[in-house]
């Protein structure tokens, strides 16, 4: 099989790829395209987002498989925010850091006590003839007071799995890919379509 991922993040583009790895799906990227301009994320929901992109890389790809996924960060001591603005908390072009600064920084001046967090992903697959299919995945945890690792991208350094003691950044590769939101989506599609 021929995927085609619509993505920007080479963080989630590896951890695509390493779930991939050794069978018969061939991933590919936006980035081997000679022209794309990834579409304006203007949807409420992950749903709405995954679509927006997944129908962006089907409108220039189209009888090819093709998979977009939105996923974000909810801290229920800020009310679940940052939600669907996670890759862009901080600003429009804020750096990783600069948003877990915002996060740390909005806890501490609420006097978050309450640090409980998930990272959800909705995966949109469409297949060669337009098919259009819904993934999901929800990783619960909570959010650590400071960063540590330096493994993964995004908001890894800074959330701890529940029933772990290490945070995402400071696990392996591998490790993450065992228990991730973005894997729980990925193995879905995989035991249903592939
Ligand atoms: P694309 O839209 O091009 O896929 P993006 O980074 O803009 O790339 P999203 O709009 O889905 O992707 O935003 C997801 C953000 O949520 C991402 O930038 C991280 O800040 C955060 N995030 C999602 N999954 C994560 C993970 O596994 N580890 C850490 N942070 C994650």
């Amino acid at each position: 099989m021929e995927l085609w991922v619509a993505t920007s993040n080479a963080g989630k583009l590896n951890e695509i790829r390493n779930f991939f790895m050794g069978t018969s799906v061939n991933v590919h990227s936006i980035s081997e395209l000679p022209v794309y301009t990834s579409p304006k994320e203007s949807g409420k929901s992950f749903d709405e987002n995954a679509r927006i992109k997944a129908k962006a890389l089907r409108a220039v790809k189209n009888n090819v498989w093709v998979l977009a996924e939105d996923s974000g960060l909810e801290v229920e001591g800020l009310n679940n925010m940052p939600g669907i603005h996670s890759a862009r908390y901080a600003g429009e072009n804020a750096s990783d850091a600069e948003n877990i600064a915002k996060l740390l920084k909005m806890m501490s001046l609420r006097s978050a006590t309450h640090r409980a967090a998930q990272f959800r992903c909705s995966m949109m697959v469409i297949d060669p003839d337009g098919n259009e299919s819904l993934f999901y995945g929800t990783l619960k945890g909570n959010i650590s007071r400071v960063l540590r690792g330096n493994n993964g991208f995004g908001y890894d350094p800074i959330f701890i799995p529940e029933g772990c003691e290490k945070t995402l950044a400071e696990m392996s590769p591998a490790e993450k890919n065992k228990i991730s939101h973005r894997i729980q989506a990925l193995r879905e599609f995989k035991q249903q379509q592939i």
